[in-house]
Formats: C-alpha cells, sequence, structure tokens
C-alpha cells in the first residue's frame, strides 16, 4: 500500500456566483448550494489505495441469468468476493438510485411541464441553454454522489468547475458525469442517457467550507479528474428508452441491466456483452460531410459505395444522443463517429465524461475507440471540458478506420486546429 505525504494548511478560496445554475439575483443571494463556490480545503497524509481486483463474478453472472438478478443483487455478489470493493458498491448503488430517478423525470416531463429550456437566456459554462431537466438530473445526481458518502470529488457536464465534498461526506472515490445527455432530443421524446465514470483519487482533499481563494495545492486537489481513461475502475451508462437500462462495468466486462418498473429494481437482462467483431452501420452526422477532412471522408465513401474491406454498403444510423448511438454500437456492431471538422477543430464530445467512459466500456466489451490518432483511453485531460475527436465501435471496423485514415495524414495535418479550442 503507497502512503503519500500531503502538506496541511487551510487557504481561503474565491467564492464566484456560477453562470450554470444559478438564478438572477434579487433581493437576496442564491443558496450556498446554487454557488459556483470553491471550498477551502485543507490538506494531509494520504494513503492512496491500491485499485482494487478485478472481479471474478463472471461465472455468478452467466449462472444468475436463469433467475432474474437484481443489480442490488450482483452488487452484494461483487461485495462478497472482493472486500476492499464495498465502497464501490456503495457508490454504484447512489448512482443506480440517481438513475431510477431521472428515469422517472423523463418518462413524466411531458405532463410535469419539465420539458423545454430552464431558463430563456441563461447558458451553461458551453454557452448552450440547459434544459429544465439538464438542472434536475444534475442535482439528482450530484445529491446521490454526495450523500453515498463514497466521494471525493465530482465533475460534471454542468458545472463549470470540479466539486469537492464537504468533510463530513468525504470518500476516496473522483466521479466525473454527464447527467443527461443529449438532452436536445427531450422534447421529442427521443432517447437521452446519463454517462459516468468512477476513478481513485490521486490526491486526498479535506473539504471544511465555503471560503475564498484558490492556490495550486488546491488545483492539484481538483485535477483529481484529470486523469486519463486508463485509470478508470468504472463506468456506465445509463439510458432512458423504451425502457431504462444501467450498462456497467467495474472492470470486469460489460453488463446490462434493466430497469423492471413494476418492482423498482434493475434486472440483469445482458451479461459480458460482446460487440460484434464488424457490423455494418455507421453513426456518424453526415451533414458535416463536406467539413471532414479527407481521410473521414474516403472511408465513409467506402461504406455508402460497399468498396470497404468487407464489400458490403453499411447502413446509415444517427439519433444524435450519444448514449442511443454507442448503445445501439455496442449490440449491433458497427462504427460511431464524432470526428473533427472544420468548425469542431477537436470534435465536440468531451474527453472526460463523455469519451473516456464510453472508450472504457467499448473496450471491456471487445472494442476500440480513438481520436483516429491515438487511443482514447490514453489522453491525460487538461481541462475538465476539452473536447476531442471519438470513434468507436466493432475493432475490425475502427482498424479500418485508422487504415483509411492513416492514409490521409498530411491533409490532416494541415488542418488548422486550434488547440485552445479544445479545453
Ligand atoms: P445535447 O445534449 O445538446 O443534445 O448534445 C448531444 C451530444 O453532446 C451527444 O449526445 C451527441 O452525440 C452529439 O451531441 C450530437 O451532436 P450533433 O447534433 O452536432 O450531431
Amino acid at each position: 500500500m503507497q502512503v503519500n505525504f500531503i502538506l496541511v494548511h487551510k487557504p481561503w478560496i474565491l467564492c464566484k456566483p456560477t453562470t450554470s445554475l444559478q438564478k438572477p439575483l434579487k433581493s437576496k443571494p442564491p443558496p450556498k448550494y446554487l454557488r459556483r463556490c470553491l471550498p477551502r480545503v485543507s490538506y494531509r497524509m494520504v494513503t492512496v489505495q491500491p485499485t482494487p481486483n478485478k472481479i471474478p463474478v463472471a461465472d455468478y453472472l452467466q449462472k444468475s441469468q436463469e433467475t432474474p438478478t437484481s443489480l442490488t443483487r450482483y452488487l452484494l455478489e461483487v461485495a462478497r468476493q472482493n472486500k476492499d470493493m464495498g465502497d464501490m458498491v456503495g457508490l454504484i448503488n447512489g448512482i443506480q438510485f440517481a438513475c431510477k430517478k431521472i428515469a422517472s423525470l423523463v418518462g413524466k416531463a411531458g405532463v410535469t411541464d419539465l420539458m423545454g429550456l430552464y431558463q430563456q437566456g441563461v447558458f451553461n459554462v458551453h454557452g448552450e441553454e440547459q434544459k429544465k431537466l439538464d438542472v434536475l438530473s444534475n442535482e439528482v445526481l450530484k445529491n446521490a454522489l454526495k450523500y453515498s458518502g463514497k466521494m471525493a470529488v465530482i465533475a460534471s457536464e454542468e458545472e463549470d468547475v470540479p466539486i469537492m465534498i464537504e468533510e463530513s461526506y468525504t470518500g476516496n472515490y473522483v466521479v466525473v458525469f454527464d447527467p443527461l445527455d443529449g438532452s436536445s432530443n427531450l422534447d421529442a421524446g427521443l432517447p437521452t442517457g446519463t454517462i459516468f465514470g468512477v476513478f481513485q483519487q490521486q490526491f486526498s482533499c479535506l473539504v471544511h467550507d465555503y471560503e475564498e481563494s484558490i492556490n495550486s495545492m488546491e488545483l492539484a486537489c481538483l485535477q483529481n479528474t484529470l486523469q486519463p481513461g486508463r485509470r478508470l475502475i468504472a463506468a456506465g451508462y445509463c439510458i432512458y428508452s423504451s425502457s431504462t437500462m444501467l450498462v456497467l462495468s467495474l472492470g470486469n466486462g460489460l453488463h446490462c441491466f434493466t430497469l423492471d418498473t413494476e418492482v423498482g429494481e434493475f434486472v440483469l437482462t445482458r451479461a459480458n456483452i460482446q460487440i460484434p467483431q464488424r457490423g455494418n452501420i455507421y453513426s456518424f452526422n453526415d451533414s458535416n460531410f463536406y467539413q471532414w477532412d479527407k481521410g473521414v471522408q474516403d472511408y465513409i465513401e467506402r461504406l455508402r459505395k460497399g468498396t470497404n474491406q468487407s464489400r458490403s454498403r453499411y447502413s446509415a444510423r444517427y439519433v444524435g444522443s450519444l448514449v442511443a448511438d454507442v448503445h445501439r454500437t455496442i449490440l449491433y456492431g458497427g462504427i460511431f463517429g464524432y470526428p473533427a471538422d472544420k468548425k469542431n477543430t477537436c470534435g465536440k464530445l468531451r474527453l472526460v465524461y463523455e469519451c473516456a467512459p464510453m472508450a472504457y466500456l467499448v473496450e471491456q466489451a471487445g472494442g476500440k475507440a480513438t481520436t483516429g490518432m491515438e487511443n482514447i483511453l490514453d489522453l491525460t485531460p487538461k481541462s475538465i471540458h476539452e473536447r476531442q475527436p471519438l470513434i468507436l465501435g466493432s475493432p475490425e471496423d475502427v482498424e479500418e478506420f485508422l487504415q483509411v485514415y492513416g492514409m490521409s495524414r498530411v491533409d490532416r495535418e494541415t488542418m488548422q486546429v486550434d488547440n485552445l479550442s479544445c479545453l
């Protein structure tokens, strides 16, 4: 077991109003939880826990398909077989509760006035107008994680900066998440999803209260969220669609649990999911065709014409909701991509809470994920909202993409990439 020594001190941190969740200031300031405040922290000697062992529950999962296995029962089995994973089980329980709650909110959004914008003219950190359900889902997940008692730092698509958890609830895990991805599809009743990834914290932080300045050591504490995807110890997504499914990996393969609404439990419906070696579907936003660089255009043209390696013309499927497009790709095979284009020179998707967790899950199912240049899981994020191109799917399809894309390296390198716009 490794022991780190961290200087103890108590700086004061700047407390700024949030642009994402704050209501306009009238006479009194917004409540504490709505402020973009960075809490005062202190540092201490910490023991960095070893990465938990792989979980040998695959046999159990296969056998248990004969009788319904709830996610709760599965997690108990994980804890029974892995004494050091009790905390992880508590954390995933918090997430499954949040997914049920978000599923319920999404399901009745039309009849409870939860569709539409949170507040006209109020934009989040990405310059996008938030939906009511974006804001609500963020609160639901944040609270579920916070009160699981297992958290150190969380980072969300909907928050400007990572959030440290108050001392009384502090644990060892770092969770990055997108609470409701694809929310522009909500009002049309199309699938949306929650994406999450779990790391172990590298720097320990004790959080006391909300104070007034931030220094480099505190930033180091927040950098717990900037770990490469290779260090993920768990990830998953929840899809809100014709049914609600929680697709999860604790590093032991990919398993799908479907919400049985009659009993209110997630039940195992697919164990050890394996992505097909090759598919016949491509999932790219085709309207960007003329904005892509030549390597991507050449690849897509081969799929359309059937001049690719498998000599078969591919079908196009694109929901525009990452969870739905990745879920279909994992189950049916093929390739999903959001490459760089002339407008989005780093791609559109966020490395920390979209690309990396999805890449981890696809690899757990035997697939591959790349930027076109590097394996997604090898990238160390420079900022929490950094964007990267994402290509993932069946191993043979991704390999073929890399070959075709690699042939136009010169063209790709002449593309003007403004690295600052990635961050
Ligand atoms: P929204 O959350 O604004 O709906 O964005 C969804 C998303 O981040 C991701 O889920 C999709 O894969 C991608 O954007 C779709 O982007 P395009 O609309 O540019 O194709």
